[in-house]
């Protein structure tokens, strides 16, 4: 008998950097420009192939985010490309993680809107080698490259 894959992704980053978002456009294909902060964390359900992604978007206001993290396969870190202070919270959370057997994606996303890009590929290439994780450039509203990063999760090629 072939035993069910369903795998548990934590999606944690700070405040509307596009969690939601993210999370929606790979599970639903959709976009809203307009969002509703997440006050308490939310899974999704999304059939990948073979496996069943539960996916947590994790509210900022989580206290305590360890149970949250307890039994995730991979930690998807996220920033907004236009908000400097994301990128640096995203290192926090990397450093916190650190020893976390959960596999590690770095993404930064509102690619569309790059021409306002705070930082940039140099600065994600540095954290992906110091935190041997891959990085992603994302888009919720266009789409650019949501497949991919669970597509890495799912096959653990970038
Ligand atoms: N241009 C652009 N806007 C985006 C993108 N992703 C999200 N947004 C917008 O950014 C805002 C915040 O998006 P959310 O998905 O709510 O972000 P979040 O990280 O879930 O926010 P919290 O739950 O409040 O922490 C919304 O206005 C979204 O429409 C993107 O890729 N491009
Ligand atoms: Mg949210």
């Amino acid at each position: 008998m072939k035993v069910p894959k369903i795998w548990k992704v934590c999606v944690i980053g700070d405040k509307s950097v596009g969690k939601t978002s993210l999370i929606r456009r790979f599970v639903y294909d959709t976009f809203e420009p307009e969002t509703e902060e997440t006050l308490e964390s939310k899974t999704f359900k999304k059939r990948y192939n073979d496996i069943t992604f539960m996916v947590w978007d994790v509210s900022v206001y989580e206290r305590n985010i360890k149970p949250i993290l307890s039994g995730a396969k991979a930690v998807i870190i996220m920033s907004d490309l236009t908000r400097r202070e994301t990128y640096e919270t995203m290192i926090k959370i990397a450093e916190y993680l650190n020893g976390h057997r959960a596999i590690k994606v770095f993404v930064a996303n509102k690619n569309d809107l790059k021409y306002m890009a705070e930082f940039w590929k140099d600065e994600m290439e540095k954290l992906s080698e110091e935190f041997d994780a891959p990085y992603f450039l994302t888009s919720a509203k266009t789409g650019e490259n949501v497949e991919r990063v669970f597509g890495y999760i799912a096959e653990g090629t970038v």
